[in-house]
C-alpha cells in the first residue's frame, strides 16, 4: 500500500550510491522490468541504486520505480526477523540464503508467488485501479512461507493438503503483520487487507468470502485450496481468540463455532508455535485435517503438556471447526 516510512539494510554499490541487498539477511530486490513470473530468473531484471539511500515518494501508483521496492525490501526482512526471532529459523530453507525478491512483475499483474526454483519473491503492480498490496506485510510472509512450507512437511498443493498449505501461508503472513505491529499496517486477522476495505479473507468467519468454507466436511477438499485453507484459518482464530464477538485493534470480529461450543483462546503467538512444530516435525506432504488435528496436539503437547491449557484448547478448536 505504500504508506509509512520504513527502514531498510541495504549495500553500498559498486558503482557508488547504495543498492537493494541486505547485508545481514541476504535479500536482495530487484526490479523486474514488467517480465512476467512464468519467464523471471534469478539473474532478470535490475537492480537499484540510489546515491542518497532514501528510496521512493510513499505514493500508491507511484512513477518511481523504487517506491514498490523498498516496501518489498522492508517486509521480507520482516518475515525473514519473524522466522529466526521466533523459531530461531535461518531463512526460507534454514540455511541463512536470502531470496531474491522482484517488483513491477508483469504488466497489471494482481498477484505475487514464491518460486522454489527461482529462490524468488514475486511481486506485481494490482490491477492498476485499486491499492496495490502485493508488497504488504502480510502477503509477503504469506508467499515467503511457501517456501518454508516447501522447505519442511512439503504439503501437496491440492486436497485437503492444498488447504492446509494455503492456511499455513495465512496463518504466518498474518503473524509477520502482528510481530512488525506497524503504526500503518495495523495488526489484525484479516488477509490482504489494505489502507481501506475490502479484504481478502479473513479468519474469524472465512466464509464471508463467499468462497471459503468455516467447517471441516467431507467434501472441503474439492476446493479451491484458497477456500479449504477456511477450516485451518478458522481453527487458527478460534484457537487463538476464542469464539464469540471481539474487537481488536478496531476491528470487530465474531466467529461462530461450527458445534455449538464455546472456545477460549489462548494467543496467536502460542498458536503460531504450536503450528510451527506441527508443520516442520510431524506433518508431511499427504496431511489432512485430521492428521492436522494430531500434529497440532503432538506440538502442543510436546510443548505445554498434555494436560495443559493449550492442548485443552487447540482440540476444542479443532472439534469447532468438525476436525474430530
Ligand atoms: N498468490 C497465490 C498464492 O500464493 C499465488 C500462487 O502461487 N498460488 O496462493
Ligand atoms: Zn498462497
Amino acid at each position: 500500500e505504500y504508506t509509512g516510512d520504513v527502514t531498510v539494510d541495504t549495500t553500498p554499490a559498486a558503482g557508488g550510491g547504495y543498492t537493494l541487498k541486505d547485508p545481514v539477511r541476504g535479500h536482495v530486490t530487484k526490479d523486474a522490468d514488467n517480465i512476467s513470473a512464468s519467464s523471471l530468473k534469478a539473474s532478470s531484471g535490475t537492480e537499484f541504486t540510489s546515491s542518497t539511500n532514501v528510496w521512493g515518494d510513499g505514493q500508491k501508483f507511484s512513477a518511481d520505480r523504487s517506491t514498490a521496492a523498498v516496501d518489498a525490501h522492508a517486509n521480507t526482512a520482516w518475515t525473514y526477523d519473524y522466522y529466526k526471532n521466533t523459531f530461531g529459523r535461518n531463512g526460507i530453507k534454514n540455511d541463512g540464503r536470502g531470496a531474491t525478491v522482484f517488483v513491477h512483475v508483469g504488466t497489471n499483474w494482481d498477484n505475487a508467488q514464491w518460486s522454489d526454483s527461482c529462490f524468488c519473491m514475486m511481486t506485481g503492480d494490482g490491477n492498476g485501479t485499486t491499492d496495490p498490496e502485493q508488497v504488504d506485510l502480510d502477503t509477503m510472509g504469506h508467499e515467503m512461507t511457501h517456501g518454508v512450507t516447501s522447505a519442511t512437511a512439503n504439503l501437496r498443493y491440492s486436497g485437503e493438503s492444498g488447504g492446509l498449505n494455503e492456511s499455513t501461508s495465512d496463518i504466518f503472513g498474518t503473524m509477520v503483520e502482528w510481530y512488525a505491529n506497524n503504526t500503518f499496517d495495523t495488526p489484525d486477522y484479516l488477509f490482504s487487507d489494505q489502507s481501506t476495505p475490502p479484504w481478502l479473507r479473513r479468519f474469524d468467519k472465512p466464509s464471508l468470502d463467499g468462497k471459503s468454507a468455516d467447517c471441516w466436511s467431507s467434501t472441503v477438499g474439492k476446493l479451491n485450496v484458497h477456500n479449504s485453507s477456511g477450516v485451518g484459518n478458522h481453527w487458527f482464530y478460534l484457537a487463538s481468540e476464542g469464539s464469540g464477538s471481539k474487537i481488536i485493534n478496531g476491528v470487530t470480529y465474531d466467529s461462530p463455532t461450527c458445534n455449538g461450543s464455546t472456545v477460549t483462546g489462548i494467543g496467536n503467538q502460542k498458536v503460531a508455535k504450536i503450528w510451527y512444530r506441527a508443520l516442520t516435525v510431524y506433518m508431511t506432504s499427504t496431511t489432512t485435517y485430521k492428521g492436522a488435528r494430531t500434529a497440532s496436539l503432538n506440538a502442543a503437547s510436546d510443548l505445554y503438556g498434555l494436560n495443559s491449557a493449550e492442548y485443552k484448547a487447540v482440540a476444542a478448536a479443532w472439534s469447532a471447526v468438525k476436525v474430530n
